[in-house]
């Protein structure tokens, strides 16, 4: 299997994120990608390819323009103001507070974002758009032909709907890469999120569509981030109706309970028929995961991957959450190793 891979995501490195309480280094750093792409590497998965340049076009095809030209903007506006530090959002409008854009780029951060999981550094913006074009770049060689591709994006993308960003994630690469299948004459994508956490962005982008299918299976919101999307009810509006399924899962899930919802999500993909599916590849689900609180093992990311490719449909694996930097390359490679099989 070919991977797309840009060394831009180098260029964003943020300092903090506030877990328990606390102001802790940053769990989405660049080691993370370097531990994947040398195990591809070493595994001899099929070879390495740099992105294309698609430019904004298809990112606005998903995302609202205001919000683009914010995060593209926002490190100069903040430079400004003799800012040279990173960015971080911490006031958001809740219930009952006005939905108005400020003009001060605290509030156009606050009101772009749900979460302070989004450093925003003098190489965001680079780092971001390169994961667009290597999500992008893979979806273009599906469209070529091949059977599956490894979008190697970083940074990840699944929490961030149309117009705000959250989770580590700033746009959603698997989202634009779906929306680019159907402008390119696909009738049905469907979408399967095997990221530990609910994938809110995604879910949100598509929810009143019929012509892409969100399925995620993650830690039940009840106990689990981002808590307030990802219940089984949520199941689509208006003509989406029917075309969302969330499996949430108790705390300590390994794969025996695993996958039986990997099971039941890939029911539906078939029933759906998609002419592509796309892989929001997270593998948080390990059981040394640093943030989360499911029971994979490395040898379970074979069985995941053999699994999806028995649906026999051509797969872009685009790369999502895991952050057990050590084993996230074994973790991420068997998936794809196990869909060659
Ligand atoms: C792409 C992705 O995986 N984003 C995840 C963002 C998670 N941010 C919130 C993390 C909360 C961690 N709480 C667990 C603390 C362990 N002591
Ligand atoms: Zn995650």
């Amino acid at each position: 299997m070919l991977t797309i891979y840009s060394d831009d995501h180098h260029l964003h490195h943020g300092k903090f994120e506030l877990i328990d309480g606390q102001l802790t280094p940053c769990f989405e750093k660049p080691s993370r990608a370097d531990m994947v792409l040398a195990r591809a590497q070493k595994v001899n998965l099929g070879g390495v390819a740099a992105p294309r340049e698609f430019g904004l076009e298809p990112i606005l095809r998903v995302h609202d323009s205001g919000f683009v030209h914010f995060l593209k903007g926002a490190w100069a506006e903040w430079q400004a103001m003799g800012r040279d530090y990173d960015m971080l959002p911490f006031t958001w409008p809740n219930r009952r507070l006005r939905q108005t854009i400020p003009d001060c780029i605290d509030g156009k951060f606050g009101y772009y974002s749900f979460d302070a999981g989004v450093p925003i550094t003098a190489g965001t913006w680079q780092a971001v758009s390169s994961s667009v074009n290597v999500a992008l770049t893979g979806q273009a060689e599906l469209a070529k032909g091949a059977r599956g591709v490894f979008s190697l994006c970083r940074p990840p993308g699944h929490h961030a709907a149309a117009d705000y960003m959250g989770g580590y994630c700033y746009f959603n690469n698997a989202a634009i890469a779906a929306q680019a299948c159907l402008d390119q004459g696909a009738a049905r994508v469907a979408i399967l999120d095997v990221d530990y956490h609910h994938g809110n962005g995604t879910q949100d982008i598509f929810y009143d569509r019929a012509d892409v299918l969100f399925t995620s299976i993650h830690g039940d919101p009840r106990f689990e981030y981002p808590f307030f999307l990802g219940y089984a009810d949520e199941k689509g509006v208006g003509v989406g109706e029917g075309f969302n399924f969330n499996y949430p899962l108790a705390a300590g899930s390994d794969w025996s309970v695993w996958s039986l919802a990997l099971a039941a999500a890939c029911r539906q993909i078939a029933a759906y028929g998609p002419d592509v599916l796309i892989v929001s590849l997270g593998v948080d689900t390990f059981k040394e995961d640093p943030i989360s609180q499911f029971k994979l093992d490395s040898p379970d990311y074979l069985r995941m991957g053999e699994t999806i490719g028995k649906l026999g449909l051509q797969t872009l694996f685009v790369m999502e959450g895991g952050y057990a930097v050590e084993e996230i390359g074994i973790n991420a490679i068997n998936v794809l190793q196990g869909f060659d099989s």
